[in-house]
């Protein structure tokens, strides 16, 4: 019997990590291993309205037609909007300065387009959170039913025994939007946390990076294009030529639940602090959580070879 044919509805902010991630997924709808639902754009990176724009050349660039992508939040619940152009450039895509796309977003928002989704698809969608949470919190507030009608909550989002990458403590989606997080963290459905923790360590570097500027194919030369700004961002960070794809690993686990191991907690989000507001907390002592939360599923460990190998052919099986 065939396995189950993955349907998952994106929300990014793209993004140059949400456009690689974006490759990725039209990788596997063209191999036909999972099917793109719809895409809803969020604050973030950039304002939802560039990353409309771009979502929708990325895909047009992958040959990815007939997925309707639907503008989101423009700021956060409770807090001032910041965008993050010096990772990302003042277009979201590297300052490539890419021509208009020929679609359109649909006029429907990113958050209604959620509720009407899972609704048409009771229990088969996979929703992919790669951007603030502020869309996800929305739809929880339409519609109360929601959490019963996903079949799991997938987020790139948080860090643990880990630094954060936005200020000492808090992982730049989380804290653009704590509230927001908090929100859909304590809803009742199954969620799949990706923190830095299991990002971080995914790093592509040079041999990488150089298998993939080898390759003569448009996907490739974008994905090449994108990067470099990317890589020149990251290079302090990490001290050798690189990036980290922190998207493209939450992608990953809806197929390949494997590539990364898993602990149960439930996750809160400190909102108060004043050195740690947006940080992600877990009561980490070996006694039962003194928490009714439902407990999310944490990524923890990473293979970094088969996510980097992955990554890299499904990049390469583009056109
Ligand atoms: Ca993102």
């Amino acid at each position: 019997m065939p396995a189950r044919l993955p349907k998952i509805l994106l929300d990014c902010d793209t993004g140059i990590d949400d456009a690689l991630t974006l490759l990725y997924l039209a990788s596997l709808v063209r191999t036909g291993d999972a099917e793109l639902v719809g895409v809803g754009t969020v604050h973030g990176n950039i304002d939802p309205a560039t990353g409309a724009l771009n979502t929708l050349r990325v895909l047009e660039l992958a040959g990815v037609e007939g997925v309707p992508v639907a503008v989101g939040a423009g700021r956060p619940m409770a807090q001032d909007v910041h965008y993050a152009l010096d990772w990302h450039g003042q277009d979201g895509l590297g300052d490539t300065d890419l021509p208009a796309p020929a679609g359109a977003p649909t006029g429907e928002a990113a958050a209604a387009q959620i509720v009407r989704l899972a609704r048409e698809h009771p229990g088969e969608l996979s929703l992919l959170a790669i951007g603030p949470l502020t869309n996800l919190a929305a739809a929880l507030l339409l519609d109360g039913e929601l959490p019963g009608l996903l079949r799991e909550v997938v987020i790139m989002g948080g860090a643990f025994d880990h630094p954060g990458n936005i200020t000492t403590h808090a992982e730049a989606n989380i804290w653009h939007d704590p509230e927001a997080a908090d929100l859909v963290l304590a809803a009742d459905w199954p969620v799949t946390l990706v923190p830095l923790d299991v990002t971080h360590p995914t790093a592509v570097g040079e041999q990488w990076l150089t298998k993939l500027a080898a390759h003569d194919s448009a996907a490739a030369r974008f994905a090449v294009r994108i990067l470099e700004f990317y890589v020149t961002a990251y290079t302090p960070v990490l001290k050798r030529r690189g990036a980290v794809v922190h998207d493209a690993l939450a992608a990953m686990l809806i197929t390949n639940p494997e590539v990364c191991e898993y602990t149960e907690r439930p996750v809160r989000v400190e909102r108060r602090g004043e050195l740690t507001r947006g940080a992600t907390v877990w009561d980490a002592r070996s006694i039962p959580a003194d928490d009714d939360r439902r407990a999310s599923r944490v990524a923890t460990g990473v293979d970094v070879a088969a996510f980097q190998d992955r990554l890299l052919a499904a990049l390469l099986s583009l056109d």
